[in-house]
C-alpha cells in the first residue's frame, strides 16, 4: 500500500518492473519501474486527466451562460439584416455571434452533464465534451468585438473552432456505439443526439453565415441563396451519389427529375447539402441490391418536386424492393444499419467510418461510402424537424419506397423555422 496524495492506491507485490499494468485500484496505468518506487499515477488518457473530469462538473461561468435562453433568428432576419456600404452588417452580425455562441456552446455542455453516467464517462464522449468547454473558455474570453479589427481576430477564432468541431459528429456516434449497450433507454440516446446535432447545425450555420458576409458571390447573402433552383441542387447531389454508388457496385441508377421543376426560391443550401445524398445514396443502395442480377435494366429514381405557398416537398421513390417489415421501427435508429452486423466493433462496417463521417462532418464533398453508419436517415429527421419540416416514408414490401421531404419557405410569408 501507498499513499499518494490522500489517494490510497495498492500496487500488487508481483509487479514486474517497467511494466505498464493496469493497477486494479485505479484506473491509471504504473509507472514504468514501479517496483519499489512510490509511483505517481498517470492519466490513461493524456487529454482527460482525473483533475479535468472533476472540473467537467465544476464550471461556475458556464452554468451562468446555460441558464440565458438563446437568440434564435429568422432566415429573413439574417437575409435581410441589411448590406451596408461601411460594413457594419458585418461588425452586428460579429457582436450577435459574441453574445450567442457561448450561450448555445454552454446549452450543450449542460447536456453532456446529464447524460447517463456510465455513457459521460466514455473517453470519446468525454473528450468531445471537454472540445466544448474549451470552445466555451475561448469563445467567452474573448474581448469584447468593438471595431473591424478585433472583428478580423474574432472570425478568425470562429474559423478555429469550425475546424476543431470537424469530427464531433464521427466521435460522438464512435462514443455512443460504444457506450450504448450500457443503456437501456434508447430515448435517452435518440434526444441527446437529436439536440446535439441540430444545435450544430444551427451553429455552424450562424458561423459560416458571419464568414461569408465577407465575401461577394452572386445570388448569395451570406449563406442564403436567393435563387436557389431545386432541380439544380437535387441534380447535384443525384451526380455525386451515382459517382458514389458506381465505385461501390460498378453500376448505378439514373435519376429523373419530375414536378416542379422549374421553382427558384430564397433557401440555404447547406442542410440539403447533408439530406439529399444521404436519401438518394439509400434509394441506389436499395436500387442497386433489389436488381443486382440485371443492373443494365435497373429502374430509375424518381425524385419529384412541390412548391406551395408555405412549404416545398421532395419525394424520393425507388424500386428497390422497400423495407422488410422487422425493421420498419428500426431504420431511422441512430447507428442502426443492415450493413455487416450492426454495432459489432469486428463488423467490417467499420472500415469505412472515417471516410463516410469525414463526409458527414465536413458536407459531404469528400465521397463518403454508401452506407453502413446508421446515421443517414435519422440525422435528416432531425434536420428536416429542426428546420420546421418533416422526414417520411412509405415503403411497399416487395416494390419499393417512397421518402417524402417536406420543408418550409423562407421568404416571409408564413413564419418559418429559426436557427
Ligand atoms: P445506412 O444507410 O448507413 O445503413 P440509414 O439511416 O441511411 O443508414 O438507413 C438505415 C437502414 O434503412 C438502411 O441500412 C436500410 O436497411 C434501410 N433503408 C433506408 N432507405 C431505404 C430504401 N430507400 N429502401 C430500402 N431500405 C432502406
Ligand atoms: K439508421
Ligand atoms: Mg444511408
Amino acid at each position: 500500500l501507498r499513499t499518494v496524495g490522500k489517494s490510497l492506491f495498492v500496487c500488487p507485490p508481483h509487479h514486474p518492473a517497467g511494466s505498464l499494468e493496469l493497477c486494479p485500484a485505479v484506473l491509471f496505468f504504473c509507472r514504468p519501474r514501479c517496483s519499489g518506487i512510490p509511483y505517481v499515477p498517470q492519466p490513461r488518457d493524456k487529454s482527460v486527466s482525473a483533475r479535468s473530469v472533476i472540473s467537467f462538473y465544476n464550471q461556475s461561468a458556464i452554468d451562468v451562460a446555460a441558464e440565458k435562453p438563446s437568440v434564435r433568428l429568422t432566415p429573413t432576419t439574417i437575409l435581410y439584416a441589411g448590406k451596408s456600404p461601411d460594413n457594419s452588417h458585418i461588425l452586428r452580425s460579429a457582436q450577435y455571434l459574441y453574445k450567442e455562441l457561448p450561450v448555445r456552446v454552454a446549452h450543450r455542455i449542460r447536456d453532456f452533464r446529464h447524460l447517463p453516467f456510465i455513457v459521460g464517462c466514455n473517453p470519446t464522449i468525454l473528450h468531445v465534451h471537454e472540445l466544448y468547454i474549451r470552445s466555451f473558455h475561448l469563445l467567452s474570453e474573448f474581448p469584447p468585438v468593438e471595431d473591424f479589427e478585433s472583428e478580423e481576430k474574432y472570425t478568425k477564432l470562429v474559423k478555429d473552432l469550425l475546424d476543431d468541431h470537424k469530427d464531433v459528429v464521427t466521435l460522438l456516434a464512435e462514443g455512443f456505439r460504444e457506450s450504448r449497450k450500457h443503456i437501456k433507454e434508447y430515448k435517452v440516446i435518440q434526444d441527446f443526439l437529436d439536440r446535439m446535432l441540430t444545435s450544430r447545425l444551427g451553429i455552424r450555420m450562424l458561423a459560416q453565415h458571419h464568414i461569408a458576409l465577407h465575401q461577394e458571390k452572386p445570388n448569395y447573402v451570406g449563406i442564403v441563396c436567393t435563387q436557389m433552383s431545386l432541380k439544380k441542387i437535387i441534380e447535384k447531389w443525384a451526380d455525386f451519389s451515382r459517382q458514389v454508388c458506381e465505385y461501390k457496385y460498378g453500376f448505378a441508377p439514373r435519376v429523373r427529375v419530375l414536378g416542379h421543376v422549374g421553382v427558384v426560391f430564397p433557401y440555404i443550401p447547406l442542410p440539403l447539402d447533408y439530406i439529399l445524398p444521404e436519401l438518394l445514396k439509400n434509394a441506389m443502395r436499395a436500387t442497386c441490391e433489389q436488381h443486382a442480377d440485371n443492373p443494365v435494366n435497373m429502374p430509375d429514381v424518381t425524385v419529384t418536386i412541390a412548391n406551395n405557398d408555405v412549404d416545398f416537398i421532395i419525394r424520393i421513390s425507388d424500386k428497390g424492393g422497400g423495407m422488410p417489415r422487422e425493421i420498419l421501427e428500426k431504420v431511422m435508429q441512430y447507428h442502426f444499419t443492415t450493413c455487416g452486423s450492426e454495432m459489432d466493433p469486428a463488423s467490417e462496417n467499420l472500415d469505412g467510418l472515417g471516410t463516410m463521417m469525414s463526409a458527414m462532418n465536413d458536407g459531404p464533398n469528400g465521397a463518403g461510402p454508401m452506407y453502413g453508419f446508421g446515421f443517414g436517415l435519422p440525422t435528416s429527421r432531425a434536420y428536416a424537424e429542426y428546420l420546421g419540416g418533416s422526414l417520411t416514408y412509405n415503403t411497399m414490401q416487395g416494390i419499393g419506397t417512397d421518402v417524402y421531404l417536406r420543408l418550409r419557405h423562407i421568404d416571409g410569408n408564413y413564419e418559418s423555422f429559426r436557427i
